[in-house]
């Protein structure tokens, strides 16, 4: 048996139930498949491959808070170290009831490969709780994230690991942990990105991911003689990715029609109206639903079903899994010609491989979301350095990243012989980096 199909044997008996952890693994040993057989030996005799799939550390623990009624209540809190060859931890922390090990250790195996793709020095790591953030008040959000924090922050630190924002963290949750964290430890330090701007945050973080999002997708239209002008655009989810996203495909000329959130979707013909959504997400932090009281022309419907309008593009911004074989199909009925993904594994597999071999220009999560991350990495320098860059200073930064990393995934893809598969590409030239730093640091 080749190394890799044994090792990812041993990853589906070592961890079992673990199944979106074991779909992560699988996509990325198939694309290494082309680096990995060539010096089989070599890798094997070092473990290699073993190494890059253990986490360095899983770190889970109790949380215990108090909601408005008296009652206590408990949740699982985790943080997975992931990988700290090429610098300290980094990635988001994620409240929703579905986390559990297995998403988090996919989501942190995933962010090792991205981050390392973004040319700066961070490592991979991702955290968070089952914690339903949903209908709780604030003073229910800040009790847990206080109590969440007073276990974490035994393991974190500017230069060791420092969390973000993921699906359910936003600036309310970074700024109670911050404060717990300040006040536990004394330090007043960049140990969270994605903070307000009166206390170390920086421009345009927020926007970043889905920007990012779209000056990848703008360069793979570019590379083909094409642009954003006049595209019709999707992007499910109606989260920070999404609104941002939606808000540069918008700048850059496209129409996106349509947004979801885990009740339904909604459709508006004429382009969607942000500040409306910005409204009821960002302020309300009410249900996409409402968008059709401010906006009547538009359509609300109850359920799945956003991949069934018709689009050029499709961006998934919502969650893993959220698109399969059957949503691939119906795109490409309709016209989708191209799908970036702002999400993480949004795809999957089956749909994954749709794309590729039918022709849809396809970019993966941890080549088409690394924005937001690299931008975590800028509001780490300049808490650094003490200093806050102008948006525009932060914004160039970001489309520089966002061009360097569609060039260096499109030149693996073409090295190793597989022109135009970004997936293949994202996996190898992040792959690339992390292992010149392990095997340079030895057995460890
Ligand atoms: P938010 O919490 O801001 O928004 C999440 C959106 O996705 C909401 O509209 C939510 O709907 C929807 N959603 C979440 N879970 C589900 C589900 N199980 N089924 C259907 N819809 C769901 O999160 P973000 O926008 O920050 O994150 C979105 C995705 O982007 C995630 O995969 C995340 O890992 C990824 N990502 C985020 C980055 C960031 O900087 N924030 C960076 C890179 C990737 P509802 O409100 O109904 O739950
Ligand atoms: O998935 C991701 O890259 C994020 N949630 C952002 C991580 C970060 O550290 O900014």
């Amino acid at each position: 048996m080749s190394y890799v199909d044994e090792v990812y044997e041993k990853v589906v008996a070592q961890n079992p139930s673990e199944k979106e952890f074991h779909q992560a693994v699988k996509e990325v040993l198939d694309s290494l498949r082309l680096v990995i057989d060539a010096n089989e030996d070599e890798y094997r005799k070092m473990a290699l491959l073993e190494r890059l799939v253990e986490p360095e550390r899983v770190i889970s623990f109790r949380v215990p808070w108090v909601d408005d009624k008296g009652q206590v209540q408990v949740n699982k809190g985790f943080r997975v170290q992931f990988n700290s060859a090429i610098g300290p931890y980094k990635g988001g922390l994620r409240l929703h009831p579905s986390v559990n090990q297995g998403i988090l250790k996919f989501l942190g195996f995933e962010q090792v490969f991205k981050n390392s793709l973004t040319g700066l020095p961070i490592g991979g790591g991702k955290g968070g709780s089952n914690f339903d953030p949903k209908g709780k008040s604030d003073r229910e959000v800040m009790a847990f994230c206080q109590s969440f924090m007073t276990e974490l922050f035994k393991y974190i630190g500017a230069d060791q690991d420092v969390p973000a924002g993921d699906i359910g963290v936003g600036g309310r949750e970074i700024g109670y942990l911050y404060g717990q964290y300040k006040r536990l430890t004394g330090l007043y330090e960049g140990v969270l990105t994605g903070k307000g701007l009166t206390y170390g945050g920086s421009l345009a973080r927020k926007e970043a991911t889905g920007y990012g999002l779209v000056y990848i997708v703008d360069e793979m239209l570019k590379a083909r003689g094409l642009s954003l002008e006049g595209k019709t655009v999707l992007v499910s989810g109606s989260g920070n990715v999404a609104i941002y996203a939606t808000e540069k495909a918008q700048q850059l000329g496209a129409k996106v029609v349509a947004l979801c959130d885990s009740t339904g979707y909604i459709y508006d013909k004429d382009g969607i109206q942000l500040d409306v959504v910005k409204d009821i997400k960002e302020v309300r932090r009410a249900r996409l639903s409402e968008y059709v009281k401010a906006v009547p022309t538009a359509v609300y419907t109850e359920g799945k079903g956003i991949w069934s309008i018709p689009c050029d593009i499709a961006l998934p911004c919502a969650t893993q899994n959220e698109l399969d074989l059957e949503d691939a199909k119906t795109l490409k009925a309709n016209g989708c010609f191209l799908v970036a993904e702002g999400a993480n594994m949004p795809s999957t597999r089956e749909a994954t491989d749709f794309y590729l071999e039918n022709g849809i220009l396809f970019m993966p999560g941890k080549a088409a979301n690394a924005g937001g991350v690299a931008t975590s990495a800028l509001e780490m320098t300049q808490n650094s350095e003490r200093l806050s860059w102008s948006f525009e200073e932060v914004d160039a930064k970001l489309h520089d990243i966002m061009v360097n990393i569609y060039a260096k995934v499109a030149d693996a893809a073409k090295r190793y012989g597989v022109e135009g598969n970004y997936v293949v590409g994202a996996n190898i030239a992040g792959f690339e980096k992390v292992v010149d730093a392990m095997k340079a640091q030895g057995i460890v």
